[in-house]
């Protein structure tokens, strides 16, 4: 059984986040979705999530490609979340090409970059419904 992992904010939920998660359950037999909490993305972007981390939990939860969900406190911590998840490989998009290949080096776990869906992303959706 191959058991996949991978993380996010999935803040204001996209066609894009939905991309991922699909492909990246297509990879395995399992997907864990780590969902970056309010505090960590206060601490990335200087500003909290449009939906509270409860709510972009129940999202991801109820999508039929994911199969377990927990808070990711911290970007730093991937290592040991892949070990307490027992995952085999790590999926990020391409927007984070790089960052992660450090887990190889300290877990078991393969790293995969998937291509972003094109023209399509939470501050653009944002800026446009800022417009309406
Ligand atoms: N994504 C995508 N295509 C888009 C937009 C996003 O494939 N058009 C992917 C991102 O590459 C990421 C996932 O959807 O893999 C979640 O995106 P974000 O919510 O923007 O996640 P981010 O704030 O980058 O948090 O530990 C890593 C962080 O938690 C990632």
């Amino acid at each position: 059984m191959k058991r996949i992992i991978t993380f996010g904010t999935f803040d204001v939920f996209h066609v894009g986040h939905v991309n991922i998660l699909e492909r990246a359950r297509n990879l395995g037999d399992h997907l864990t979705v780590g969902v970056s909490s309010d505090a960590l993305n206060f601490s990335k972007k200087n500003r909290y999530p449009i939906y509270c981390q409860d709510d972009r939990l129940k999202i991801i939860s109820s999508l039929k490609f994911v199969d377990d969900v927990f808070l990711e406190e911290s970007l730093e911590l991937k290592d040991i979340y892949i070990k307490k998840k027992q995952a085999n490989i790590l999926v990020m998009g391409d927007d984070w090409l790089g960052r992660f290949d450090w887990v190889k080096d300290k877990t078991d776990c393969d790293v995969i970059y998937l291509e972003r869906t094109p023209a399509i992303s939470t501050t653009q959706v944002i800026e446009i419904v800022k417009r309406i």
